[in-house]
């Protein structure tokens, strides 16, 4: 009798030296071939960034702050994850294709695998990062809560993988950078989490410069308040709650985890510290990005 091999926990695939799904990785001229429109707009991150964060708050902003509209389905609909491609659960690509415009589009990719079609369109793209200490830990606990990924093993296992990019979307240090290299031949937004955590108010204006939106006080308001994280965390439309407990078990650990900067000081020894210290120090020496590893709390905003 044939056995079918779960979909979950299968060893991740290489794909032109990218570690992804096996089944984006099976699926891939589909994801190559993806037809980018000039009016959408890319939202692309490194895993566990703040994709969710920001694809909220844009979501709002197209919809002027109607927070009924962007209840009326689950972030993962309203902002489909373009390469995701699981048999039978979800294909990106094609929710895509069958999306009216605007559209906002997510991707995890490397700028060097992103479809070309990207670039020829010319379509805007806002690009979140966060820095490498705090990612590696949203990332572990992802690992665990989410089934497409391998097993993660123990932390200590994990962040080796992680240091070493043989991880899902591969590494951080080049897809921090690539992006922020892409800045120079894109109409492009580089955010940092850290900044949006300091002064949401003035990352969200930056963010309505560069979509070139104008809207009222009350509207900027409505925005910050709906797209905390206290609010995202306990709406089901934003929380991941609406996807399947086989896809991810919340009972694990939550998607909305902490929100916070500087948790990896809870995970971190002083020996893994000081070793991702001195590795961190020579993948990013070439280039001009700078990373804060927390916010001192005297920067906090006050709650909205
Ligand atoms: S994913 O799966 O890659 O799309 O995940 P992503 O959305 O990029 O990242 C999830 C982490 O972002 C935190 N998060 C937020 N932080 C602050 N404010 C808001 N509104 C917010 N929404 C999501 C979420 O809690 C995850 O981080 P950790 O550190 O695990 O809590």
């Amino acid at each position: 009798m044939e056995v079918k091999e779960s979909i979950f926990r299968r060893q991740l695939v290489d794909v032109h030296g990218v570690p992804l799904f096996w089944s984006i990785a099976e699926e891939w001229a589909q994801v190559e071939t993806f037809q980018a429109r000039p009016d959408d707009l890319l939202i692309a991150t490194y895993p566990k960034s703040g994709t969710t964060w920001i694809s909220e708050i844009v979501d709002m902003i197209y919809n002027d702050g109607n927070v009924e509209q962007c209840k009326r389905d689950a972030i993962f609909n309203r902002v489909p994850f373009m390469e995701l491609i699981i048999p039978g659960m979800s294909n990106g690509v094609e929710q895509l294709d069958m999306m009216p415009s605007p559209r906002l589009v997510k991707t995890h990719l490397p700028v060097q695998l992103l479809p070309e079609s990207f670039e020829k369109s010319n379509c805007k793209t806002i690009y979140v990062a966060r820095n490498a200490k705090d990612v590696a830990v949203s990332y572990y606990h992802f690992y665990q809560m989410a089934k497409m990924h391998p097993e993660p093993g123990t932390w200590a296992e994990f962040l080796e993988k992680f240091v070493e990019g043989k991880v899902a979307f591969g590494s951080w240090y080049d897809h921090v950078k690539g992006w922020w290299e892409k800045r120079r031949n894109l109409p492009l937004l580089y955010l940092f989490y850290e900044d949006m955590k300091e002064d949401p108010r003035r990352e969200l204006q930056r963010v309505l410069q560069f979509l070139e939106k104008e809207v009222t006080e009350e509207i900027v308001q409505r925005i910050l308040h709906h797209t905390s994280f206290q609010e995202m965390q306990k709406n089901p439309t934003s929380n991941y709650k609406m996807i399947s407990t086989a896809e991810m078990d919340h009972s694990v650990s939550p998607f909305m985890r902490k929100g916070i900067s500087g948790d990896w000081k809870n995970h971190f020894t002083v020996a893994q510290n000081e070793r991702f210290d001195e590795d961190y120090a020579e993948k990013m020496k070439s280039s001009t990005l700078a990373f804060r590893m927390e916010i001192p709390e005297a920067n906090m905003p006050e709650k909205t």
